[in-house]
């Protein structure tokens, strides 16, 4: 014997007339008083206007630049693993843990090359920093170990690696993008 819609119908009706009712007074009030300062506010509008729609054009210009960002990342054997991979233009920081059994490092490297395409240094087991552009770099963390790496990064294509001697061949890289 369960009650069908007509009680919550009836009430919400009920309601919907009270509410109307209160609207028709409220509005009955304010009409006198109100409306006079309403409309001197709004004669000094046009003025105010102005300003404000120039700053909307300045706004997104600024917010890129002054984007603050942080990004977890995790190295272990034999992985780097950012939480995002991709971050707007700006402050940079990368909340850097060694996660595995041995130590690893984090480098940030700025580069249209693929993240297995970085050139190799002489003796083939790691990235030739000096042929890279390496805009940021964290310590050798041993396993346990956390580092907060702060850069400042342009829109463009990244490769974040470890470059412990042979980490990089064997997976430790991976893309990253700043848009
Ligand atoms: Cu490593």
């Amino acid at each position: 014997m369960k009650t069908k819609r007509m009680p919550f119908g009836a009430a919400g009706a009920l309601l919907a007339l009270i509410a109307l009712l209160l609207l028709v007074v409220a509005c009955g009030d304010d009409n006198g008083d109100a409306d006079p300062t309403a409309t001197e506010v709004l004669a000094e509008d046009p003025t105010a206007t102005e300003p404000a729609a120039d700053e909307p054009v300045d706004e997104p210009t600024d917010e890129p630049a002054s984007a603050e960002t942080s990004v977890d990342v995790s190295l272990s054997e034999f992985m780097v693993e950012p939480s995002v991979d991709s971050v707007p233009a700006g402050t940079v920081t990368f909340n850097v843990s060694s996660d595995g059994a041995i130590f690893h490092n984090l480098k940030v490297v700025a580069t249209d090359l693929a993240p297995d395409a970085l050139p190799l240094d002489d003796t083939g087991f790691a990235v030739d920093e000096e042929q890279v552009t390496v805009v940021g770099s964290t310590a050798d963390l041993e396993a346990g170990e956390a580092e907060e790496l702060t850069v400042e990064l342009e829109a463009g294509s990244y490769v974040l690696i470890c470059n412990v001697p042979t980490h990089y061949d064997v997976g430790m890289t991976v893309a990253f993008t700043v848009e």
